[in-house]
């Protein structure tokens, strides 16, 4: 095996691994398949190593990911007593906010945070946060050869999952040909491509499609084609029996359509509050923009939640998303 970025500085967090005997590994709230991936990964890696691991996060893991070996393993809700671990470790979490956990449960815990995303507040007593990998669950490819340990098919499959989705199927320009010669290591570990696609992408709820259709009748461009926007109101929301991973792409295709250099997606999870999303492309930041609005994100994909009526909320993203048209 290769790393990714040879000159990130692992050796505290080596360390501080290979020093503790319990861990408890952390994923952000409404978590991705990057974050649950990454969690994944690390959990085979640390088992193989004798630690005792638990997974432990505040929402449910995506449907999509059950996949996975041990995604059963991994618990959600209020903190089970029975975790009493001497190293946190958050993957893929911006801020400890992300983490959606009561700060009381951090205090007087070696909290470890390993993140890709530029934005990140750097709130762990150990933070390896880089910004040039296209997915944490990159970052611990790099990690396990760190730790001199070998890519099982188990962590290989998390990765996979994880480096596939955050990319948006390697479409971004953060897929170089080093990340192309890790998924083919990836493969030779064991990873079936096609079942991940299956899983991943072709099981959905026929529901989906419905609130789909009911979200694109929404659409509407605006600054000259160059804003495209999609919303699903708490209604329709109800109304189909949704939760948050089944509108997982819809701004997809507001983005793909042709002159749109900014799109958003407003979900409204509960009555007046709203879920944003948005995707960009250069010289754009949605990640700059989304943090205007109290979120945060990458360069290409970021988000925010804000409250209010949806004309109240639209005008305000509309407000910060003209002033960086106009620059
Ligand atoms: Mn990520």
């Amino acid at each position: 095996l290769k790393c990714l970025y040879p000159d990130t500085a692992w050796q505290q967090v080596r360390e501080a691994i290979e020093q503790a005997t319990s861990i408890h590994l952390i994923a952000h709230v409404c978590p991705d398949l990057d974050t649950i991936g990454s969690q994944l990964a690390l959990y085979h890696v640390l088992k193989g190593m004798g630690k005792t691991v638990w997974m432990h996060n505040t929402d449910p893991a995506p449907r999509i990911c059950h996949y996975l070996p041990a995604s059963e393993c991994i618990t959600y809700g209020e903190m089970p007593q029975e975790i009493q671990a001497d190293l946190l470790i958050a993957v893929d979490a911006g801020s400890l906010g992300r983490l959606g956990m009561t700060e009381h449960y951090f205090k007087d815990k070696t909290l470890m945070n390993i993140d890709h995303h530029a934005s990140n507040t750097l709130y762990g007593d150990i933070n390896i946060v880089d910004a040039r990998y296209c997915a944490t669950g990159a970052m611990i490819y790099d990690l396990i050869q760190h730790l001199k340990q070998p890519l099982n098919a188990a962590s290989a499959a998390a990765i996979y999952a994880a480096v596939l989705t955050d990319t948006a199927s390697f479409r971004l320009s953060t897929v170089s040909a080093d990340v192309h010669r890790m998924v083919a290591e990836l493969i030779d570990a064991g990873t079936d491509v096609a079942v991940a696609a299956k899983a991943i992408y072709q099981s959905h709820h026929k529901e989906r499609f419905h609130l789909l259709s009911h979200a694109l009748k929404t659409m509407i461009l605006q600054n000259n084609g160059q804003t495209a926007w999609i919303a699903v109101d708490y209604d329709a929301y109800q109304k189909h029996h949704m939760s948050g991973e089944d509108t997982e792409g819809f701004i997809d295709y507001a983005r793909s359509i042709d002159g749109v250099a900014i799109a958003v997606f407003m979900r409204e999870s509960n009555n007046n509050e709203w879920k944003i999303s948005l995707r960009g492309e250069a010289p754009y930041s949605v990640g700059e923009l989304a943090g205007q609005l109290g979120g945060g994100g990458h360069q290409y994909a970021a988000g925010c939640t804000l409250l209010g009526s949806f004309e109240q909320v639209k005008k305000q993203v509309e407000t910060v998303i003209e002033s960086h048209l106009d620059q």
